[in-house]
């Protein structure tokens, strides 16, 4: 049988590596895109062992000409759209170039597909920062958008435009509106990461100490090994759609920092109120978490929970992860590298 080829956008991402790895597992043809830049990003891709079976090209969304000739010239059967800015944070600070990745970036693909091949399937990378100000608890496909960054107003839009090029022009294009879903790949700069490799660097002799934002925010936590198997199930499907992706469990960004700090076998105590607020290693005394105004966010979305109903019934998808066993994962992973 021929092998089916898939297009990942985004390949040198968490999500990207995790699902390249699924593909190939199923005897894909992947190809992955990437953005030229002077150091190496391939790291993900070499720690899972899949680096020499992915054939590169050279990709902006910000080309459409380049976008065009990609999709021509690798007439793929299945293109997932991993790539975006996707910092909440830098959202803030580069709106505009957020915008053009994330909206016009999308777009771009999408009508690259109608104008090549409209058999092509498409998988949207949306997001559970959509509901940002969430209108009710738990958040389904039924939930009403409120995004509260940059980030998810661009979000937003791609998602939209994805609906609308689906029932436009019958396009096979599916929507997954994925909640936080992490893993020892994932950039540093996102939170979990930040703690578990922070808090990891200190049980190895560092003297750093971890300084994190607002602690009561809540997420929906997963793991995007999980994650992306839902991805390649919604194009399985007979019929395009969106769905919900998550566990359906939130804990708070300190909940996360107590898992971490239990697994790594410190004794702590929580000390302070507000700003003041921290973390003492309490057999040296020492400062181990502090809080920092500078990790605040303008505006903040407080409290994520997904109901998956819908991808568990059609997808027959579930999270297999709890956010324990997600810890672990991460922290081992951090406590073996030079990080
Ligand atoms: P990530 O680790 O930040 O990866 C983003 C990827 O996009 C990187 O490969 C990056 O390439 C690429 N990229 C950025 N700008 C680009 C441009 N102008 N042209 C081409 N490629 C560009 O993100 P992730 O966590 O894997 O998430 C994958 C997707 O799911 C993203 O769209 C994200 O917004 C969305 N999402 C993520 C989560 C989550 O919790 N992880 C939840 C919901 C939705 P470089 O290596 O060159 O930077
Ligand atoms: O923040 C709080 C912060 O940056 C989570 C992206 O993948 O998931 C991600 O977006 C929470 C926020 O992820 C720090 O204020 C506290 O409430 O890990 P994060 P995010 O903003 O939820 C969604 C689904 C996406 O789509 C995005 O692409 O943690 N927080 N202190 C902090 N966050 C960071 N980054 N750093 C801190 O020091």
């Amino acid at each position: 049988m021929k092998r089916k080829k898939a297009l990942i956008t985004g390949i040198t991402g968490q999500d990207g590596g995790y699902l390249a790895k699924l593909l190939i597992n199923k005897n894909y043809k992947v190809y992955g895109t990437v953005r030229r830049s002077t150091s190496e990003k391939f790291t993900n891709l070499k720690e899972l062992n899949i680096y020499d079976k992915i054939i590169f090209c050279d990709f902006d969304l910000l080309e459409l000409s380049n976008i065009q000739e990609t999709i021509k010239k690798i007439k793929p059967d299945e293109i997932y759209h991993l790539a975006a800015q996707s910092f909440v944070p830098t959202s803030f600070t580069v709106p505009i170039v957020t915008t053009d990745i994330n909206s016009l970036g999308t777009l771009r693909i999408l009508d690259s597909i109608k104008s090549t091949n409209r058999n092509i399937k498409f998988y949207q990378a949306s997001t559970s920062e959509m509901f940002g100000k969430a209108a009710e608890l738990p958040q389904s496909e039924n939930t009403p958008f409120y995004p509260r960054s940059p980030y998810g107003v661009s979000k937003l839009y791609s998602h939209w435009i994805t609906v609308n090029y689906r029932e436009s022009y019958n396009l096979h294009a599916s929507s997954g509106i994925l909640f936080n879903h992490e893993s020892p790949f994932r950039g540093t700069e996102f939170v979990t990461k930040k703690i578990t490799s922070s808090l990891s660097r200190i049980k190895k002799g560092s003297n750093e100490i971890l300084k994190i934002g607002n602690i009561y925010a809540k997420r929906d936590w997963g793991f995007a090994g999980d994650y992306v198997k839902a991805m390649w199930l919604m194009l399985q499907q007979k019929n395009a759609d969106d769905y919900v992706i998550s566990t359906g469990k939130t804990h708070s960004v300190k909940e996360f920092i107590e898992l971490s700090l239990k697994y790594l076998e410190y004794d702590y105590k929580w000390i302070g109120k507000g700003i003041n607020e921290r973390v003492i290693n309490t057999t040296n005394n020492r400062t181990l978490v502090k809080i920092d105004k500078k990790f605040f966010r303008p505006t903040e979305v407080d409290l994520l929970i997904g109901n998956s109903r819908k991808a568990i019934k059609k997808l027959k998808w579930k999270s297999e992860t709890n956010l324990k066993q997600l810890v672990k994962l991460m922290i081992d992973y951090d406590m073996n590298v030079n990080n």
